[in-house]
């Protein structure tokens, strides 16, 4: 009877235990809907490539592999027996693969897709461009879109890449997924087949690169073993039109070359950095280059010699010499003056050596001022550089946004920071204009993602993880996307194609970073996070390392008010930004209350433009954030028969734990702030059951060894 019963579970397990997310987006199902199905298997019976190449029969393998999945019928792969065919209408129920003749497009990595049921022209303005260009077709039959149309595309940024923050000891920093991707103690002998999976996913979505250590970097990565086995990986990635970067520790000349030093205008160390390079491309010959955290929380860099950021840059761009790669400057730095405001100090230490930088250098810059705070204006010196070609920091992972335990889709706070407007060139220089070269005219454009993957068998720990890594890519190709269209693309192609239940997904990942903002930032509060793990709330930090990784430092909460000023009375780093900026950040009564505690300093009871007082509506929006919560978990209760099982379950649990500690955050900071307010709970919301010492203790369990 026990064996019965066991078989039994085991049985119900098997198929309790469907999707375990390890396909990401790339799913390929059979379709449901039989009339759409059918319909694709009427119209096409071959892929026809026109000229014989790998990337060809790559991106013609792939649509065979979808095609087969998605409706049971496998497509013959066929070679154009003439190759001056091409004509529209010459392909009889096939989808046509080639290459554009164009010149003026031939660089490009974009892709033309002319299409009528039953015969489809995918025209590559590269080679890279036809896999573009069938993965663009794939994700429309994963949609069930209509058969009948014309696109043409063009990647918006040139280098669109995942930086991983992952160590040599396969840890990852800011890591919620497990451990790295990369086995290094297995490579380059065996290549683990998730190598092969990232490459699809990745080039699926349009990002070709990829920098494969931490930033905080060890020079372990610059060592002939190590160079070994990131070849292997370069390899992988290759077919795929994905090049390789890597983090370097700028000390690396004494810690691997014995040099006694690593001043950037040394001849020895130039030498070094030189024959390093070289040797790279020995291994790498389409190596994408170097990703360089200098002088930045610990980090070695130029400034340890007297130097500055140009030199130790250009001294790395030297080194490229007449190979392809580029060197990435990170511009996260602020140790210049610690009794200054940090806002400013990338600003200020970057500005004076605007037009100094090689022109294979592009300065890294986060997306905001701090520290990719789940809400922050935009990065000052977006719009400031005219002469050096900036690139954007994203993370992806979610740092300060709940891990991987808080659903929190974050396509809109990517296309907040993006679509702000810097005033640079006048109305309309938004900063995404800025990044894709087009108000400066920057030679070099980039994106970047801090990405969230790992070893968990769906990538990424939370399965809505997936859809920022998928949303990061698709505002890298073309950042004009809606957040909304974008979550609809990965809800259809991940979760469901059921039009009711992807709807009410799509609405429940856009009001997810705004509820998680509700119940931790509101009105533009920042960094407030538990030190070190930066999980959970502890406004009262006081003490630590330096007074800007305090929590009070930002709030400046006291018995006058809450907020940084930085309109003049504690910095005034508002006036980094354009006049028109300004205007509109300046006053607290006409500006978007989002950035409020950012740039103001206001009274407990000041009257904000909302009709509360500024404690009423900070409590309302913290205690509105659970509730918030509580709606997700309703919504996702209700689409029980529509999501695979084992997706289901994985959500809905995660949902509980931020629900419960949604209600952490708001308790945590009601208890803390009414010591500085002294004023109560506007009318209808209710006292929490704990105490603030509760909370307190709460988040010392996490420094418990
Ligand atoms: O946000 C901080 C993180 C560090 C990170 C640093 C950076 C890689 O807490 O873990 O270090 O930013 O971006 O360099």
């Amino acid at each position: 009877m026990k064996r019965v019963l066991l078989f039994l579970f085991l049985i119900s397990c098997s198929s309790v235990f469907a999707d375990d997310g390890s396909r990401l987006w790339l799913k390929y199902d059979l379709i449901k809907d039989e009339v759409y199905r059918k319909s694709l298997v009427k119209s096409y019976n071959q892929i026809v490539i026109q000229f014989e190449s790998d990337k060809a029969k790559l991106a013609a393998k792939e649509i065979q592999i979808a095609f087969k999945g998605l409706t049971g019928k496998e497509l013959q792969i066929n070679l154009a027996s003439k190759p001056e065919l091409g004509g529209f209408n010459s392909i009889k129920k096939g989808i046509l693969l080639t290459i554009g003749t164009d010149k003026s497009e031939k660089e490009s990595e974009g892709f033309r897709i002319q299409s009528q049921k039953g015969s489809s022209l995918i025209i590559g303005k590269s080679e890279q461009g036809l896999i573009y260009g069938a993965f663009a077709f794939i994700r429309l039959i994963q949609m069930q879109g209509t058969l009948d149309f014309t696109i043409n595309e063009n990647p918006k940024i040139q280098v669109r890449m995942l930086n991983h923050w992952d160590n040599a000891n396969g840890t990852v920093e800011r890591g919620y997924a497990g451990s790295s991707i990369w086995k290094w103690f297995e490579l380059p002998y065996r290549i683990d087949p998730r190598y092969i999976d990232y490459a699809r996913a990745n080039a699926s979505i349009g990002i070709n690169a990829a920098s494969i250590n931490n930033v905080n970097a060890s020079s372990r990565f610059l060592t002939a073993e190590y160079l070994e086995k990131i070849k292997a990986v370069a390899d992988v990635l290759r077919p795929y039109g994905i090049k390789v970067f890597i983090s370097v520790n700028f000390r690396s000349p004494r810690t691997l070359g014995g040099l006694e030093t690593s001043d950037p205008l040394d001849p020895g160390v130039r030498k070094w950095w030189k024959d390093k390079t070289d040797e790279i491309h020995q291994y790498i010959p389409d190596f994408g280059g170097y990703l360089v955290k200098a002088n930045s929380e610990g980090e070695p860099g130029p400034q340890d010699y007297g130097r500055t950021h140009a030199d130790g840059a250009n001294m790395l761009a030297d080194a490229m010499g007449d190979h392809e790669g580029i060197v990435i400057w990170r511009a996260f730095v602020y140790d210049a003056d610690p009794d200054g405001d940090r806002f400013r100090e990338a600003y200020d230490q970057f500005k004076p050596l605007d037009g100094t930088f090689d022109k294979k250098v592009i300065v890294q810059v986060k997306n905001g001022p701090i520290d990719f705070m789940p809400r922050e204006p935009f990065h000052p010196m977006f719009g400031s550089f005219p002469e050096t070609p900036l690139a954007m920091e994203f993370q992806i992972t979610q740092e300060y946004l709940g891990h991987s335990t808080h659903l929190n889709y974050l396509a809109p706070m990517f296309k907040e920071c993006l679509d702000s407007d810097t005033y640079a060139e006048g109305k309309g220089s938004t900063v995404a204009k800025v990044i894709d070269g087009s108000v400066h005219g920057y030679p070099i454009t980039v994106m970047a993602g801090v990405a969230n993957t790992g070893s968990d068998a769906n990538w990424t720990g939370h399965p809505f993880g997936q859809a920022n890594w998928y949303a990061f890519g698709r505002l890298a190709w073309d950042h004009t996307l809606s957040s909304e269209k974008i979550a609809n693309e990965w809800v259809k192609q991940t979760l469901t194609n059921d039009s009711e239940a992807s709807q009410k997904i799509v609405g429940l990942m856009m009001n997810s970073l705004p509820a998680y903002i509700n119940y931790t930032y509101p009105l533009g509060l920042h960094h407030m996070m538990g030190e070190g793990h930066h999980y959970g709330p502890q406004p009262w930090l006081e003490k630590s390392g330096r007074p800007d990784w305090t929590s009070v430092y930002y709030h400046r909460a006291a018995k006058d008010g809450i907020g940084f000023d930085r309109n003049g009375g504690i910095s005034n780093s508002l006036k980094l930004y354009a006049p028109e900026v300004i205007d509109s950040w300046g006053n607290p009564d006409k500006m978007d209350l989002n950035y409020l505690f950012w740039f103001h300093h206001l009274s407990w009871d000041y009257k904000l433009s909302t009709g509360k007082t500024v404690w009423d509506e900070l409590m309302s929006r913290y205690y509105s954030g659970p509730e918030e919560v509580k709606e997700f978990q309703k919504t996702w209760d209700s689409l029980k028969s529509e999501i695979d099982i084992e997706t289901y379950e994985n959500v809905k649990g995660r949902l509980a734990i931020q629900y419960k500690e949604s209600l952490w955050w708001r308790d945590a900071c009601y208890l803390y702030f009414k010591q500085y307010s002294g004023m109560p709970l506007p009318n209808s919301l209710k006292e929490p059951e704990r105490t603030l010492q509760d909370v307190i203790e709460l988040e010392q369990i996490y420094h418990l060894r």
